[in-house]
């Protein structure tokens, strides 16, 4: 946009003024922030509100990605730099004598996600702006954020995060005038009309308001405004009779209230399918009634309109679809169904069997009398269509409803004519093995989108000083167009230039040494190499693996303290789901091994054990510029694509990584020298499952490496850990150690030892980190956006 500084200083004051009543002098930088965030909704309200219109006018087709959580993080810096004035606001602040990360530091991270589907959610809104294609998210405007995790005495404590406050949060805007009722309960009768269909009657149903606030998605300086539009509770004036106890008041905003911090595995909780009935009928009627503006027959809405289902959260888009044009358009089946199949598409973020979401009938019943009986419907016309085409096996693995459970995927696959995994080898593995039934049937649904990220986020706002370095030696074009940043392998024999990426990671690091000093007490050496593994925790992300490893070195050291290696800082950051014991065991024993390790001053400082608390988008800007090696070691086959992983690539530190997810494309990206590899790949780990001949304990017994630092964990040398020492070791041994860590962790340990190698040469270190920031393009969201814009949902784009 077209701003000068001076004008901006003087509608930056006016607003404080306004807003607050004070000088700029005299504001906090809460308030600073606050009227900075006004500001942003003031300059763009004009397109905002033009690209509603335009697209209702113009009859754009349009793309509505609807998924349970969004995890932007913070939006001030991403807002500025997308409008084009992050600098020119910075320089004034400078003029103004304000610290302008002081402003950045007030705002709170918005937090509606546990982890890389909410971070992918997110990304794909700012990339969809970025290339100006028509794409709207819906989600829910939950109250508590994923909560914030506090370590004490080693345990994750979960605080709930108000992230609201009392005054809502700066960017949304509440839109009362266009809510809209979603009923749930009750009985549903069907009585056949004059025109021989039949029309549903309610009785009883407890009737929801859903209130719509409106988050502006803001492209990277295009002049694009998209919405991210959330949906709140209430409960509607006709039903206040009904709500007379506090009690019964709780009972209906408890449905907004939380983000389900569960990750992976599935809880079956009413209140949870509440939600997602919720949020997807909500969107799904104001969609048609937009629709409906147009003036087109509601039969040929596939040609506007195309409904994403990210993960199986929002699969009752399928059903609700279904019901809005029937029962309350008096479509008839035959073209609603036509009509469903080509709006809907669907992405699918796990293979992990348990975490297949599915639904007890009788539950679902109760709670959706009517939804239940489409969902039969689709399922019985569903076996009809395909039986006597199909093994009845293969009928009765695909079909919606079996063993009294409702299973979403199913559900999704069959209601939507696209289904995506979320990396080449995901994609595969759905294809040949998770949902290798449905493939038989409908082998043209399958497509691969690999992730991508905000490429902007995980450079110009979080590492400033690299992305000034690649300035200088490329131009600024790379900003705006990353495939540029290929031309950086032109200075890949340029000491000069290795050395002066070197000194900026160096400088990242003392940022973040700095951070873990004030906050952690603890001291690092920023010559040290900053190993890091950042993600929730998970017994298949094997955060277990890697507290093998330190335990090995930790023994390495005491028994030979001259041991030659170079020093190294282990840092973590997870979030463990509340209910995971295992995870929790797991956090516990990190803490542990962190007191043992940073205490024992015979270690010389060879090695540093950190655990960060509360891990989120704020603090992985924090850590991932100012890390050196990238754990990305999960089971083969389990990480479906991994997200964190592009982050790092693209800050220069090295995957030390098994073939899994997206782990795979990186390599192809980098080539063989430039990432380090280790593990069982996919085939490998598939073999054991077959021949079920995998023997952890046996390891343990004759490999005496392994038997010591299992040992570890209940000989009393981590303190304070008895039981989770145990259960670990159970784990492992007991239970034969689902995960294969004893399996892969030779081969680990050899990969460690290579890094702490090629450490020592300046040189080549520093061209494997630049090798890696030049071929980090292909990973841009935008370019991930651009697929699913073509291939998946047919809308337009720049
Ligand atoms: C992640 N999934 C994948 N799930 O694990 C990761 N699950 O490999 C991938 O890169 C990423 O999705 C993006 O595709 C999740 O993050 C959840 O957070 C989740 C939330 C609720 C229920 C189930």
């Amino acid at each position: 946009m077209e701003l000068t500084k001076e004008q901006f200083i003087r509608d930056f004051k006016d607003q404080l003024h306004r807003d607050f009543i004070v000088k700029i002098n005299e504001s906090t930088d809460e308030e600073r922030f606050l009227a900075l965030a006004h500001l942003i909704k003031k300059y763009i309200s004009t397109p905002w509100l033009e690209r509603r219109h335009d697209l209702v006018e113009e009859d754009v087709k349009t793309a509505y990605y609807f998924s349970i959580e969004f995890l932007p993080g913070r939006m001030l810096e991403t807002n500025l730099l997308n409008l084009g004035i992050l600098d020119l606001v910075e320089d004034a602040f400078k003029d103004v004598d304000v610290d302008f990360s002081d402003v950045v530091n007030a705002e709170k991270d918005m937090a509606l996600g546990n982890g890389g589907l909410g971070r992918l959610a997110a990304a794909f809104m700012d990339s969809l702006a970025t290339i100006g294609a028509p794409g709207f998210g819906n989600g829910i405007r939950y109250k508590y954020g994923l909560f914030k995790q506090k370590i004490v005495d080693g345990y994750q404590i979960e605080l709930p995060d108000a992230w609201l406050g009392t005054d809502g949060n700066v960017w949304e805007t509440k839109k009362p005038h266009s809510a809209v009722e979603v009923k749930i309960y009750g009985k549903v009768y069907l009585y056949p009309n004059k025109e021989g269909n039949f029309e549903p009657f309610y009785e009883d149903p407890t009737i929801l308001r859903a209130v719509p606030y409106d988050i502006a998605q803001i492209g990277f300086q295009n002049g694009v405004v998209n919405n991210l539009r959330l949906w709140d509770v209430e409960i509607p004036e006709s039903e206040e009779d009904k709500y007379r106890t506090i009690e019964d008041r709780r009972k209906i905003e408890d449905i907004t209230n939380i983000l389900y911090p569960d990750d992976s595995s599935y809880e079956g909780k009413s209140l949870r399918l509440i939600q997602e009935y919720f949020m997807v009928s909500a969107g799904l009627q104001t969609i048609i009634k937009n629709y409906l503006k147009t003036g087109k027959d509601l039969k040929d809405i596939h040609e506007l309109v195309a409904v994403h289902i990210n993960d199986t959260h929002p699969a009752l888009a399928v059903p609700e679809f279904m019901r809005i044009l029937m029962d309350d358009y008096g479509v008839v089946w035959e073209d609603a169904w036509n009509s469903t199949v080509k709006v809907m598409s669907y992405t699918n973020h796990t293979i992990l069997a348990e975490a297949l979401e599915k639904w007890d009938c009788n539950l679902f019943k109760e709670i959706l009398p009517r939804i239940y009986q489409i969902v039969n419907e689709i399922d019985s016309r569903y076996v009809e269509e395909v039986s006597g085409k199909f093994p009845g096996k293969i009928i009765e693995n695909t079909r919606i409803i079996r063993n009294e459970k409702i299973h979403m995927a199913n559900l999704s696959i069959i209601g939507g004519h696209s289904v995506n995994g979320v990396a080449k080898l995901h994609t595969d593995l759905l294809i040949s093995d998770v949902l290798n039934d449905f493939y038989q049937i409908y082998p043209e649904k399958f497509n691969n989108k690999t992730n991508g990220i905000i490429v902007r986020r995980w450079s110009q706002i979080s590492n400033p000083l690299m992305s000034d370095e690649i300035d200088k030696l490329i131009g600024k074009e790379w900003r705006s167009d990353i495939h540029q940043l290929k031309n950086l392998e032109k200075f890949i024999t340029d000491e000069k230039v290795l050395n002066e990426f070197y000194e900026v990671k160096k400088e990242n690091k003392k940022k973040l040494a700095a951070y873990v000093k004030e906050t952690q007490g603890i001291e690092l050496n920023p010559d040290a190499i900053f190993d890091v593994q950042v993600k929730r925790l998970h017994a298949y992300k094997r955060q277990l693996l890697n507290l093998l490893h330190i335990i090995k070195l930790y023994w390495d050291i005491k028994d030979n303290p001259d041991i030659d290696m170079v020093p190294r800082v282990f840092i973590f950051g997870a979030k463990a789901a509340p209910g995971y014991r295992f995870a929790k065991s797991v956090i516990k024993l990190i803490n542990e091994v962190a007191n043992l390790v940073n205490n024992d001053e015979s270690l010389q400082d060879k090695l540093k054990v950190v655990f960060l608390p509360n891990y989120n988008v704020t603090l992985a800007e924090l850590i991932i510029p100012a890390s050196d090696v990238s754990e990305q070691i999960s089971t083969a086959g389990k990480e479906a694509s991994g997200t964190s992983n592009m982050k790092f690539m693209m800050n220069g530190a090295i995957t030390l990584a098994t073939l899994d997810g997206a782990n795979i494309e990186i390599k192809d990206a980098v080539g063989d020298d430039n990432i380090v590899i280790f593990g069982m790949n996919t085939d490998e780990v598939y073999d054991h499952y077959e021949k079920h001949d995998y023997n952890a304990r046996k390891l343990y017994e004759e490999n005496p490496t392994i038997n010591r630092v299992v040992n570890t964990f209940i000989d009393g040398t981590i303190l304070n850990s008895q039981s989770e020492g145990q259960e670990i070791y159970d784990a492992l041994i007991r239970h034969n150690d689902e995960y294969f860590l004893l399996e892969d962790f030779e081969s680990y340990v050899n990969a460690q030892k290579y890094i702490n190698d090629i450490y020592r040469d300046k040189i080549r270190w520093s061209q494997m980190a630049l090798n890696n920031i030049a071929n980090s393009g292909r990973f841009s969201a935008d370019d991930t956006i651009r697929l699913y814009a073509e291939e998946i949902w047919n809308i337009k784009h720049n």
